[in-house]
């Protein structure tokens, strides 16, 4: 359970944070982040099942990967022995090859579709004994481990949770690389953006199971207008069976009808990669392979870059093309993330970020960032990864933009998604004509990296 802030000389240089802040802000409640703690805090406390965090309440009653890993991101800075459990709970459920999945399913019988019913991990060879899905989602838990060790190193956890981190990288490359450094994903569901438009005509193309074959639990508890249709849930369900029937582990010569390179999961992967090679060093071992394959996926993302589109592009690999409408999205800005990008493509990703007609504030959407840019006729400020603000994407960006050393851009960032989640409270995603907040309420890691944003300068 979530406690207090730590009071520990370890809090990650909260005074120094809040201080430049409040300067640049005026605001006198963000500028010592009360309030806004402790309610985040208690969003983390609220959705705390013990074992895991769950993303929300209701919705999302399990442990999902990328969720959990940006929780244990907040976490650090209030409960690190939480954190540290968070993590070692999500690393329970990998599969004896590495695969760590998207969901562990704690406990079984969770009202949730897709179940373990239907993916049907238990019994199958080299699952781990908790229910557990197929798939995999963005690895950004090296990056979540390295945060919590800067804040509270803690060697033993470390060599405990270093060894299955390394297994489910070395997974990925050997699983999901096709004859090119950059991994692949299977299902929409792996980029973490489930519905977004760059995904619109790749699963077009997957056969689609009846929906009437089974219940959708999501809608339940979300208007239909925020999530995606019934049409896009039969194609995911079908990529499900089609991926369960091969035990989830394709071949890389077998036909598969969704198979993408996103951009943005290696760009994820790429950070992830030089964050572990530097766990390794922590507690004595060799770090260069982690290194090397950092070091090879910056160079097949930088291959991505089209110069006259001025983008890095993700490439459908069933259709053997590259996909334009992933320039419309959000996640095409982070190579940024990864530090991948060179002076003038740099430019070229800042100005469409802050672009009124693409991903940045304008006079009709003043809520930033917007998940696809405002000039797509694709674009749909209240449907999910389609258009809505998302706090993790943000937070993303606001790394990004201090790799890059933008610290003021970096700051604006973070000073609007602290006033977004003042105002409006923490949601799934925001709307960014009005920021009210939709989807899912109370919503983790809205909470979690708030917590970091706060405290991490
Ligand atoms: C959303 O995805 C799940 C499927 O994995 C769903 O819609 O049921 C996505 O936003 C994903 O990124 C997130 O990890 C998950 C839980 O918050 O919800």
């Amino acid at each position: 359970m979530p406690r207090a802030r730590s009071t520990t000389r370890e809090s990650c240089s909260l005074s120094q944070h809040t201080s430049d802040w409040g300067e640049m802000t005026g605001n006198r409640s963000r500028r010592s982040g009360h309030g806004l703690r402790e309610a985040a805090t208690a969003i983390l406390a609220a959705n705390d099942h013990g074992t895991h965090v769950v993303p929300g309440p209701g919705q999302y009653p399990a442990q999902w990967n990328w969720d959990s890993a940006l929780i244990a991101v907040g976490l650090a800075h209030i409960d690190p022995a939480r954190a540290r459990l968070e993590v070692e709970q999500l690393l329970s459920g990998r599969w004896d090859d590495g695969l760590l999945p998207h969901i562990v399913f704690r406990p079984s019988d969770v009202d949730y579709f897709p179940g373990p019913s239907v993916w049907q991990s238990q019994g199958m060879a080299g699952a781990p004994i908790v229910a557990v899905s197929g798939i995999t989602q963005p690895p950004v838990l090296a990056t979540a481990i390295r945060v919590l060790h800067e804040c509270h190193p803690d060697i033993g956890f470390l060599e405990r949770s270093v060894p299955s981190l390394d297994r489910w990288h070395r997974w990925l490359h050997d699983n999901r690389s096709r004859s090119n450094p950059l991994v692949a994903i299977v299902h929409p569901w792996e980029s973490g953006t489930d519905n977004s438009p760059r995904f619109d005509k790749p699963l077009s193309l997957v056969s689609a199971v009846d929906v009437g074959r089974f219940q959708r639990r999501d809608l339940e508890h979300v208007p239909a207008e925020q999530r995606p249709g019934d049409e896009e849930y039969g194609r995911y369900a079908s990529l499900v069976e089609q991926l369960r029937d091969r035990s989830y582990r394709p071949t890389s010569d077998e036909p598969l009808e969704f198979i993408y390179i996103d951009v943005a999961f290696n760009s994820i992967l790429a950070v992830a990669e030089d964050d572990l090679a530097w766990l390794r060093q922590q507690i004595g071992l060799p770090a260069q392979e982690a290194r090397e394959r950092a070091a090879a996926l910056r160079q097949g993302i930088a291959e991505t870059w089209d110069d006259e589109l001025g983008g890095f592009l993700d490439f459908d690999l069933r259709q053997g093309m590259p996909v334009i409408e992933s320039l419309e999205c959000v996640t095409s800005l982070l190579p940024m993330y990864a530090g991948v990008a060179d002076q003038n493509q740099l430019g070229k990703l800042i100005d469409t970020l802050w672009d009124p007609t693409g991903f940045g504030p304008s006079p009709e959407f003043p809520v930033g960032i917007t998940s696809v840019v405002k000039r797509s006729d694709r674009f749909d400020p209240r449907c999910y990864w389609r258009g809505p603000v998302w706090v993790n994407m943000n937070w993303l960006l606001v790394q990004a933009l201090r790799r890059h050393g933008r610290q003021e851009e970096a700051s604006r960032l973070r000073d609007r998604t602290l006033d977004l989640v003042q105002e409006h409270g923490f949601y799934e995603y925001y709307d960014p004509r009005t920021g009210e907040g939709i989807g899912c309420s109370r919503f983790s890691w809205s909470a979690s990296l708030t917590l970091d944003l706060l405290e991490r300068p």
